[in-house]
């Protein structure tokens, strides 16, 4: 009941209390209203908010913290020419012409020369980046939408989409006082459209406390494929338009208290889910109640999607065929799975699923 069901909307002048018990990993959470069909408005007039869980496991490595731990939200906004923001959804999303960190377009932070953790919300309606950092080869992650990883992987860039959360460590003590380090996004498809910058930081004279990178992170185990109960035959979900409706998936949009067959789940059982993506379009596929692994993925022409660690959001790139698997095993009840790009969304890329005994 406090998984954020849109049938669950506050109306004007009433409040809703919410009580839950932190179940959760140590990680980067946020939260946001769900009413149906106007999601994208809400969130994009400014109604989303971070949320940090920590654990004594992630204590215990002593990662960098306090000043040498940022949590950034990227969020773009649109600006027309008489500045006045303007939401301006349309079959591909809402897309601003100005980025904002952590709500403010200040997108320059002055470092200390040491390790810092750097913990990324992907906070935009609708925008991807396909992020590298200038000059770097390695960008050492270490978490994901799930918290920390087992272990740091190291990527040259990756796709990152709405919702998705990103955690690396990054040391500036390799730097000089005056130097600029930046965070670009490139074309989505290389040779296509121009990088920018999202954000630089800029490395200062001061000494950062000593921290140094762990070998091992969080101890966390892959889900054995073969606890699922349908791992050879998969529930295939296809993200498709549909005249008349917006998006869907298989064909279906979003009707309150509606389920299909396979949209019931018994509780206590692991799943095999596949997303199958025939659009021109991506798709970071968001599933509501506990988080899940990906499987495997027979990727398309665009490849560099974030598929490591546990994860409630997962890209689902044209032509890309995804398979997640997940537990069913927390609580009981209605939940929601949809499009995180949150104009599909409200047009209607939004299902049921019902976990029953
Ligand atoms: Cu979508």
């Amino acid at each position: 009941k406090n998984d954020g069901h849109p049938h669950n909307a506050i109306k004007t002048n009433e409040s809703y209390q919410y009580d839950f018990v932190v179940e959760n990993r140590a990680g980067m959470y946020w939260y946001h209203p769900h009413p149906h069909g106007r999601t994208g408005f809400q969130v994009y007039q400014g109604l989303a908010g971070l949320f940090i869980v920590r654990d004594q496991e992630e204590k215990n490595l002593n990662l960098p913290n306090e000043e040498q731990e940022l949590s950034l939200v990227l969020q773009d906004r649109y600006f027309n020419d008489d500045g006045q923001l303007e939401y301006r959804p349309s079959m591909m999303g809402a897309f601003g012409n100005k980025l904002f960190i952590n709500g403010t377009d200040e997108r320059k932070f002055n470092v200390k020369q040491g390790l810092y953790r750097i913990r990324l919300l992907n906070g935009c309606n609708a925008r991807i980046f396909n992020i590298a950092v200038d000059g770097v080869q390695e960008i050492k992650q270490i978490g994901s939408d799930g918290g920390l990883l087992a272990e740091v992987n190291s990527l040259e860039r990756f796709y990152f989409a709405p919702a998705e959360r990103f955690e690396f460590l990054f040391d500036f003590s390799q730097y000089s006082t005056g130097d600029i380090i930046r965070v670009e996004s490139l074309p989505l498809v290389e040779g296509r459209g121009k990088k920018y910058t999202i954000l630089e930081f800029e490395v200062s004279e001061d000494l950062g406390v000593m921290f140094r990178e762990p070998s091992k992170l969080s101890q966390y185990s892959k889900i054995n494929p073969s606890e699922a109960t349908n791992l050879n035959s998969p529930k295939e979900f296809e993200l498709i338009p549909k005249r008349g409706t917006g998006w869907t998936i298989n064909g279906n949009g979003y009707e309150d208290n509606r389920y299909e067959n396979y949209e019931i789940i018994k509780y206590g059982d692991t799943e095999v889910w596949e997303f199958y993506n025939p659009t021109g379009m991506p798709h970071p596929m968001h599933i509501h109640g506990t988080q899940f692994q990906v499987l495997n993925r027979s990727s398309g022409q665009l490849k560099g999607c974030l598929d490591q660690g546990w994860k409630d959001t997962v890209l689902v790139m044209p032509g890309d065929r995804v398979q997640v698997i997940k537990r069913f095993n927390t609580f009981k009840g209605t939940f929601i799975y949809h499009c995180h790009n949150l104009e599909h969304e409200d047009m209607s890329m939004m299902r049921n699923f019902k976990i029953i005994d």
